[in-house]
């Protein structure tokens, strides 16, 4: 009854670390050395083999390392081996940091003050009250909704769009693609946190850009392939679009000399808006693991008709 580890090896031996702590009863096994296939009963990956059930004849459960699952090829995954999505306090605690700092530097004007910083120019530009920020999530899942639960505290407008309605206090939810434009309209500073499923590839393109109010923001913290990336350099040279903080490219990474790399109204990390974290993300597989023994639904199991 062992488990294949096939993600970071430095993280990877993090984890072993972890489970010789937790649980010393389930043998740990780090990708390439898997030992006896016939024992690899759990895989935790961020991309799984090819087959997996072929190298692994006894695999009973496929965990994503991370919270999405568009990176796994999901037909190579027999139905009846559930899939498991991350979710963690960790990776829920380093997106809430990430997208209120990537709030506030459009909120508190930055972007404009490096400029004036480059000219050395001493300019004030006018203080705007979070009340009069819209803030608008794409996406009101485990991340989406942590996010707004946060922002909401500084005062900011807030409003989220998802598939299904949704309730969360403080917060202007919408639902379903007939609400969309009003959302975007009400919307200054666009955060996406969207899976990426054929829904939603694309859905950052011209188009959407051009209902939102002209000056409006974007932060990305989805997936590289939600977002056309020419379509953006052309709303912000019109300045449809007035800043953009990417934490997510197509490809990653972005090549070299890509005009994104030195626009003066784009800012750029390269996929770190947050990260599985060993000490907390054990503890949920842990406990999935359990379940999954026990006959319960497992958290974060992934619905394979709506591909998240
Ligand atoms: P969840 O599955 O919990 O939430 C997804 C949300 O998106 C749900 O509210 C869902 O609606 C909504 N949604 C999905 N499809 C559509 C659609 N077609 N139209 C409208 N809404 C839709 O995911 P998480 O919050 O855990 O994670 C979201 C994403 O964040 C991940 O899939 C990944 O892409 C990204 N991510 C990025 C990281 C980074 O470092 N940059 C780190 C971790 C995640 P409904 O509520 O109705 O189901
Ligand atoms: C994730 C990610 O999906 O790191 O967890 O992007």
């Amino acid at each position: 009854m062992a488990l294949l580890y096939k993600a970071d090896p430095a993280r990877g031996l993090q984890w072993a670390r972890l489970f010789a702590e937790k649980a010393p009863d389930v043998p740990f096994r780090i990708w390439p050395d898997h030992g006896d296939p016939a024992a690899i009963r759990y895989l935790v990956a961020w991309q799984p083999p090819e087959d997996p059930t072929r190298t692994f004849p006894n695999l009973e459960v496929v965990f994503s390392v991370g919270a999405g699952v568009d990176q796994f090829d999901l037909s190579g995954v027999p139905e009846h081996v559930p899939v498991v999505r991350m979710i963690e306090p960790g990776l829920v605690e380093g997106m809430v940091e990430y997208v209120t700092q990537a709030v506030l530097t459009i909120h508190r004007d930055l972007f404009d003050y490096a400029l004036s910083q480059q000219q050395q120019v001493w300019r004030e530009l006018p203080l705007k009250p979070a009340a009069q920020r819209r803030i608008g999530v794409l996406g009101l899942g485990v991340l989406g909704t942590a996010v707004l639960q946060r922002l909401r505290l500084f005062g900011f407008a807030c409003a989220g769009w998802s598939r299904s309605p949704r309730e969360i206090e403080g917060v202007d939810c919408y639902a379903g693609e007939t609400s969309l434009d009003a959302f975007l309209a009400r919307t200054d500073i666009l955060v996406c946190l969207l899976p990426l499923t054929p829904a939603t590839r694309g859905l950052l393109n011209a188009e959407l850009f051009a209902k939102l109010p002209p000056g409006a923001s974007l932060i990305q913290t989805g997936r590289g392939a939600h977002l056309n990336q020419q379509d953006l350099l052309a709303v912000l040279e019109s300045g449809q679009l007035r800043n953009a903080i990417l934490d997510v490219t197509d490809p990653e990474p972005l090549p070299a000399g890509h005009p994104l790399w030195t626009h003066p109204r784009v800012r750029i990390t390269p996929h770190i808006a947050s990260a599985t974290r060993p000490d907390t993300a054990v503890e949920v597989v842990l406990e999935n693991l359990r379940r999954h023994r026990e006959g319960l639904p497992m958290l974060g199991q992934v619905d394979r008709t709506r591909g998240y």
